[in-house]
């Protein structure tokens, strides 16, 4: 109905407000078209109606032009839903924080509904006393807040054998980026009271699957929190609500999500997920374990296959995201050549250690072939290797961990390509 109410005056005052200011680029834009663009020398419905009350979306989804920046999957990567994963449209996005509606999920056994007044977490093991928090408990402990990358370790896995999928969503795609807040887990450690033998915490979580870990207590005393916030809202379902471990810069299989039980234990359990999974195979098909930490990655998210360049020769924004497990990205470099030569990209908000950073390259773009490239580095001097020196070391039986140098192809006439040069 408030669609079609009469024109408020603010709205008449705005549209000849803009009209006005916009004339040169009016006469612009006719020159371009041959012929009076309409947007700018006629009154539009949207200035002429009043707009959509403030009761119509009391809690918003991103406007129905956007439907298209969504998490999506690979039907064939996995064999049923429940066991599988969706990826982030990082393609699509820019900053840094991940929207929680399009977060990339990963579980072992479905996402689960776990209310507030269920929840309980219990400590036990070499501690001096064994506890039960409830959620409310967990709500009076000092809080701390933080921005960290989760990121799966399969994150690029499919492209061990070589290009694979076409878009940085896919290749790219299992990680996200938030603002938590919560309780530090050395915290709660404390109120237990860890035993002199105790050196190891075996972590897991309330769904089927329990994706039992250990870690072991010194990273757990460092920095690792069990938060039950994320960009200031509840976690959402399918990211552990009410409440999961942030273990910053590890491997995203250690955020144990719908965390239910912490045991101090005296040495790693060994358990599926740290042993048949989320270990490196290496070349002599002997499997490294314990790859805990994401070491330094980075790719262009536009321009890339799903995001074709729409305009011709001229000013070309290339973008795109770097992370490191081991601290702060102190720089990315950007090649429009395969790797010969590169060139330093502005970094929007450098220092965020174990979080996101974005990288803008302001190119001027000759309209030729391009194969592009992002290489970075972080605070302790490490450089992102290619894929060629990776697989030097790691052979192609891997999975996990590949953060190898990421080449798109665009073509001439914009369009682009997941590729590899050697
Ligand atoms: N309880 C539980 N925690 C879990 C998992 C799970 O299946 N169950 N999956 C793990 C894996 S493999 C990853 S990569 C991250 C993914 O977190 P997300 O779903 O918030 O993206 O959660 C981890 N924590
Ligand atoms: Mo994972």
């Amino acid at each position: 109905m408030s669609k079609f109410a009469t024109t408020s005056r603010r709205g008449v005052l705005r549209a000849g407000l803009a009209a006005g200011a916009l004339l040169p680029a009016a006469s612009l834009s006719a020159r371009a078209q041959g012929g009076p663009d309409p947007l700018i020398t006629q009154v539009q419905d949207w200035a002429r109606y009043t707009g959509a009350g403030v009761d119509e979306t009391p809690y918003g989804l991103p406007i129905r032009f956007e439907s298209g920046v969504i998490r999506r999957n690979v039907p064939w990567l996995t064999a049923d839903p429940i066991s599988s994963i969706n990826f982030t449209p990082i393609h699509a996005l820019d900053g840094t924080i991940t929207p929680a509606g399009c977060a990339f999920e990963r579980h072992h056994s479905g996402a689960i509904e776990l209310a507030k007044p269920d929840y309980r977490l219990m400590i036990n093991g070499l501690v001096d006393s064994p506890l039960v928090f409830t959620y409310a408990d967990l709500e009076r402990f000092p809080r701390h807040s933080g921005v960290y990358f989760c990121e799966c370790a399969a994150n690029s896995g499919m492209e061990w054998a070589g290009a694979q999928l076409n878009g940085s969503q896919f290749t790219h795609g299992m990680i996200h980026n938030m603002e938590y807040v919560g309780v530090p887990l050395k915290t709660l450690l404390a109120e237990a009271g860890i035993r002199p033998e105790g050196k190891w915490l075996y972590v897991e979580g309330a769904d089927a699957s329990s994706n039992g870990r250990s870690i072991p207590l010194e990273k757990a005393l460092d920095d690792c929190m069990v938060a039950f916030k994320a960009n200031g809202e509840a976690l959402r379902m399918e990211h552990g609500y009410p409440a999961r471990l942030v273990v910053p810069g590890w491997e995203g299989n250690l955020w144990i999500k719908w965390l239910r039980r912490i045991e101090v234990t005296s040495g790693p359990v060994e358990s599926r997920e740290e042993t048949s999974k989320y270990t490196d195979t290496l070349d002599n098909g002997i499997s490294r374990k314990w790859t805990w930490v994401m070491d330094a990655k980075s790719v262009i998210t536009a321009p890339s296959p799903q995001v074709p360049v729409r305009h011709g020769k001229g000013p070309l924004v290339i973008t795109g995201l770097a992370w490191s497990g081991r601290g702060a990205i102190t720089r990315v470099d950007v090649s429009t050549d395969g790797g010969r030569n590169w060139r330093t990209a502005r970094l929007a908000a450098p220092g965020q250690r174990m979080a996101v950073t974005r990288f803008w390259l302001d190119y001027h773009w000759d309209g030729e072939e391009m194969l592009l490239q992002s290489r970075a580095m972080d605070e302790t001097g490490y450089v992102q290797p290619t894929k060629d020196a990776l697989r030097q070391i790691r052979g192609e039986n891997s999975v996990y961990h590949n953060n190898g140098i990421q080449t798109w192809w665009v073509r001439k006439d914009g369009s682009a390509e997941n590729v590899e040069i050697s």
